[in-house]
C-alpha cells in the first residue's frame, strides 16, 4: 500500500529506543533509478526506508510499486511528500523521521535540460543539498546522521587528466555540473565545520533497465527493441563520439551504502575503469538483436546502416548536441576498491545485453525466439567459414 501521508504520526523504525541499533534511512530521489535500487538494497539489510516524493499530476512511483508493503504488515518503506526547494518541509521531515542515514539522490539530473533550466537546477541540485544539511543540523542530528551526497563525474567536465580520481581538479561543463560542484563543496565544508559524517560519492555514469528514457543508453536500448519489433524505423542521436565510463546502477548503490559504513567520512569515486563511445554502445546494442551497424558519412550527415539490409537505423540530429560537451570520462575506482572492498560486478557487454533484453521483453518481444534465430545465424557463419577453409 502506498503510504503517501506527508507527515505520518507514527514513524516506523523508531520502535527500538536504543539509537545505536536503529537503522532508518531517508532517501531523497527515491522514485529515480538509483533511489529504487537503493531502497531494495536497504530493505534487504533490514532498514526502514523513508522516501521523499514530489507531488505530481501523474504517477511517479512506478519504479517502487513492487516494494509496496502488504497492507496487513507494518510498512518498512514510507513515502512522504516534499521537495528539495522547500526547507520547512525538509526540517519537519528530518525531525519526524529521525534518520540514522540520509541519502541525497534527489536532483534535476539531466545535463542537457540543465542548460534550459539553469536556475532551477542550481536551486534543486546546489541549494537543495544545503537545505538538507541544514535541516539535519536544525533537527539536532549533525553528529548522529551519516550523509551521502550524489556527486558526479560531471564535476570533471573538461579533460584535465585521465583516469579521473578523487584528486583530479574539477572543471564542470554544464549548469548541472556547476550546481553539483556547489553541493560537493558544501558537503565538504559541513564535514569540516560541524563534524558531520558526510560523504561525496563521485559516481560515473551508471545505467540499468530502470534508467530514465531520455538518457542516451536507455534511449538506444528502447529504440533497438522497437526497431527489432518493427515499431520504429530509425534512432536519432547527438554526439556519438562522446566517451563514458558506464556501470550498472545496482553495483553503485551498494557502493553508496559502503561509504556510510566507514568510521571516517571521506569522498570516493565509483567507476568501472573502462570507457566506451556512444557509437560503440549503439553497435553493441544492435548486435544483441543480431544486427551489424556500419557507419558512413561525416559529422551531421553520418548514418548507421543495417549491414545486412542497408536500412538506415541511426541518424544524427544536432538538436541533441549540448552547448558545451563532456567528451571523455574514465574513472579510477581504486580507492573505493581498496578501502570499501567495492567492485563492480557487471561489465559493459553484460549491461548492454540486460538493458536491450529487458526493453524487448517489456515491449512483448520473444527472447527465446531471438536466441534461436541468433544461434541459426551463428551456425550459418561457421559453416561458411569452414567451407572457405
Ligand atoms: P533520476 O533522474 O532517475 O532521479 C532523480 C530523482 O530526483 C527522482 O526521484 C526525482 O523525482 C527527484 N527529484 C527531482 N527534482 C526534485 C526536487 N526538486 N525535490 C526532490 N526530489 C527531486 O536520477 P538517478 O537515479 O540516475 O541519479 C540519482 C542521483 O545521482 C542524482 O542526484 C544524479 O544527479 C546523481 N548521479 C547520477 C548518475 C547516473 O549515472 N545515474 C551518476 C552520478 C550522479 P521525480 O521522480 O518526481 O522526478
Ligand atoms: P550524461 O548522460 O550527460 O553523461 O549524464 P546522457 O546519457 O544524457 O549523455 C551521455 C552522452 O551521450 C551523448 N548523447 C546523447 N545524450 C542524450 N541524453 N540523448 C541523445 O540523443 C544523445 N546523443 C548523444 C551526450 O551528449 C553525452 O555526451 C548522466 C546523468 O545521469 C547525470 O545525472 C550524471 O551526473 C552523469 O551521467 C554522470
Amino acid at each position: 500500500m502506498l503510504q503517501s501521508t506527508p507527515f505520518p504520526t507514527d514513524v516506523a523504525g523508531t520502535v527500538n529506543s536504543d539509537s545505536t541499533e536503529r537503522r532508518v534511512a531517508l532517501i531523497t530521489g527515491i522514485t529515480g533509478q538509483d533511489g529504487s535500487y537503493l531502497t531494495e538494497f536497504l530493505l534487504e539489510k533490514g532498514y526502514t526506508v523513508h522516501g521523499l516524493i514530489r507531488r505530481s499530476s501523474s504517477f511517479n512511483t512506478g519504479r517502487l510499486s513492487h516494494l509496496y508493503a502488504d497492507p496487513h504488515q507494518e510498512p518498512r518503506m514510507i513515502l512522504h511528500y516534499g521537495d528539495l526547494t522547500d526547507s520547512t518541509n525538509l526540517v519537519h521531515l528530518v525531525v519526524k523521521v529521525q534518520p540514522t542515514e540520509v541519502y541525497n539522490l534527489g536532483a534535476q539530473s539531466h545535463v542537457k535540460v540543465s542548460f534550459d533550466m539553469a536556475e532551477y537546477t542550481a536551486d534543486v541540485d546546489g541549494l537543495g543539498t544545503l537545505r538538507l544539511l541544514d535541516a539535519i543540523r536544525t533537527a539536532g542530528l549533525a553528529h548522529k546522521v551519516k550523509f551521502y551526497q550524489a556527486s558526479t563525474s560531471e564535476l570533471y567536465g573538461k579533460v584535465v587528466e585521465t583516469p579521473q580520481s578523487e584528486t583530479t581538479p574539477f572543471y564542470p561543463r554544464s549548469p548541472y555540473g556547476v550546481a553539483k560542484q556547489y553541493a560537493y563543496w558544501i558537503v565538504v565544508n559541513y564535514r569540516e565545520s560541524y563534524g558531520m559524517k558526510a560523504c561525496n560519492g563521485i559516481l560515473f555514469n551508471h545505467e540499468s533497465p530502470r534508467r530514465g528514457a531520455t538518457f542516451v543508453t536507455r534511449k538506444i536500448t528502447q529504440a533497438v527493441a522497437n526497431i527489432y519489433l518493427g515499431k520504429q524505423a530509425c534512432l536519432y542521436l547527438g554526439n556519438i563520439n562522446a566517451k563514458r565510463d558506464w556501470g550498472h546502477a545496482r553495483d553503485y548503490v551498494e557502493g553508496m551504502w559502503r561509504m556510510l559504513q566507514q568510521d571516517e567520512p571521506e569522498d570516493y569515486v565509483l567507476a568501472t575503469g573502462e570507457t566506451h563511445t556512444v557509437r560503440s554502445f549503439v553497435e553493441k546494442a544492435f548486435k544483441v538483436v543480431g544486427v551489424d551497424i556500419v557507419w558512413e558519412g561525416e559529422h551531421e550527415d553520418e548514418v548507421g546502416r543495417d549491414a545486412a539490409t542497408g536500412a538506415i537505423r541511426v541518424r544524427i540530429d544536432p538538436r541533441y548536441y549540448r552547448p558545451a560537451e563532456v567528451e571523455l570520462l574514465l574513472g579510477d575506482p581504486s580507492k573505493a576498491e581498496r578501502k570499501l572492498g567495492w567492485k563492480r560486478t557487471v561489465d559493459f557487454d553484460g549491461l548492454v545485453k540486460e538493458m536491450v533484453e529487458s526493453d524487448l521483453e517489456s515491449l512483448g518481444g520473444d527472447l527465446k525466439a531471438l536466441e534461436q534465430s541468433l544461434k541459426k545465424v551463428e551456425k550459418v557463419i561457421k559453416t561458411r567459414k569452414d567451407v572457405a577453409g
